[in-house]
């Protein structure tokens, strides 16, 4: 399995739905994020898109540069960008990355952002663009010559002369809970993704996502995005689940809830349903919370416990098909740090580093006496 960690484009604070505790998200705070996820070995960070997000290109971009091994997981967007140039833009990226690129398909679930941006079309007709968009951004980026006529796209000679890194092009990573959005990814994506929901609504996604897949012949691998409240104990975890909407007032989850409904994503519906607004019943599965979904669209459920609880509710969804999670804590350069000192050494980290490898850094803690090595904790 592997750990991603997320960029907080759209804002970072210690609290939801207020303004106390936030910090400023400039380019050296992110760079901070960034460069913290590559030292202590996540393996990529997923960056949003959307009107109220810095632009995620420009970020991966600029942060490529400083990180060393830390993968970038970067959306196109279908309908609001040509196919060529999004595979040319993916393709000079990859290359100046070293192949550390990987896609995030978007469709777009808010009709009133896709009419600012320039889309007028109903849920049905995005998806319609998303599989005639891939066609053409797969041969694209694959390094084929593309001529491509179809309902909404039309291209001809259409081509890269710079080919990415990784063949045959970047993977495509993939969130969408609507029929439509799973018959796409049975067909034409490489990873499928979904935000935290309970771990029987995961089975059944990816029951369905897979029997897409099969009738092309093919096979899905599949992701999870979910905040993380660990601490040391249970009661800490929860207290701080509490801390983290202790301003959020009833107008402000009103608010909120009133924007998300006038969303067409399914997921996004789905989100939502799980908590109904209400703050009285927000551990909505086992150790499973919604109340980052009070407030905030997108990933609504955070997994809360002690580091044991949490790996185990890890491994529920691992014994699913889960391989990857992107985990988010706030604020997220501290929670990056929190989450690998308390949950990589319990999970089967495919990027961990070598049990036993000489590494006079450590991680053993501070040398006492300036002689003894910290030996492990007696629990
Ligand atoms: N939608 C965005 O507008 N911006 C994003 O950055 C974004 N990231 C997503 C990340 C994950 C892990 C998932 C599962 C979804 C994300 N989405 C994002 C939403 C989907 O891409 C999709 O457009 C939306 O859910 C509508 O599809 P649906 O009706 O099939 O659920």
């Amino acid at each position: 399995m592997q750990l991603f960690w997320f960029l907080p484009t759209h804002g970072d604070s210690r609290y939801l739905g207020t303004s106390r505790g936030a910090r400023t998200v400039s380019h050296r705070y992110l760079r901070q994020v960034a460069q913290a996820a590559d030292e202590l070995g996540y393996e990529g960070v997923l960056i949003p898109t959307g009107r109220s997000c810095e632009d995620s290109w420009v970020v991966a971009s600029s942060l490529a540069a400083q990180t060393e091994r830390l993968k970038f997981l970067v959306a196109i967007r279908p309908g609001i960008i040509s196919p060529t140039v999004s595979a040319r833009q993916a393709a000079t990226l990859d290359r100046f990355s070293d192949g550390r690129l990987l896609i995030n398909v978007v469709t777009g679930g808010d009709p009133d952002e896709q009419h600012g941006d320039g889309s007028f079309l109903t849920h049905a007709e995005r998806y319609e663009v998303t599989d005639e968009f891939l066609r053409i951004w797969r041969g694209v980026a694959a390094g084929e010559t593309v001529n491509f006529s179809g309902k909404h796209l039309r291209v001809e000679n259409a081509k890269t002369l710079y080919p990415p890194v990784q063949k045959p092009y970047p993977p495509l990573w993939f969130g969408g809970s609507s029929d439509a959005a799973i018959a796409l990814a049975g067909e034409q994506v490489d990873v499928y993704l979904t935000w935290g929901e309970p771990p029987a609504d995961v089975a059944d996604k990816i029951a369905k996502a897979r029997a897409a897949a099969a009738k092309h012949g093919r096979t899905l691998r599949f992701g999870i995005r979910l905040h993380v409240i660990v601490r040391e104990t249970s009661e800490a975890a929860w207290r701080a689940a509490d801390e983290l909407i202790s301003y959020v007032t009833d107008d402000t989850i009103a608010a909120a809830q009133k924007a998300f409904s006038r969303f067409d994503s399914v997921g996004q519906q789905r989100m939502a349903a799980l908590h109904g607004g209400r703050r009285d019943r927000l551990e909505v599965s086992p150790n499973l919370w919604a109340g980052v979904g009070l407030v905030r669209g997108g990933a609504g459920t955070a997994l809360v416990g002690s580091p044991e609880e949490v790996a185990a509710r890890i491994k529920e969804y691992v014994a699913l098909g889960v391989e990857t999670f992107i985990f988010s804590g706030y604020p997220h350069l501290e929670e990056a740090y929190r989450v690998a000192e308390l949950l990589f050494p319990l999970l089967p980290l495919d990027h961990a580093r070598p049990a036993g490898q000489a590494n006079i850094t450590g991680p053993f803690g501070e040398v006492i006496a300036n002689d003894i090595v910290p030996p492990p904790s007696q629990a």
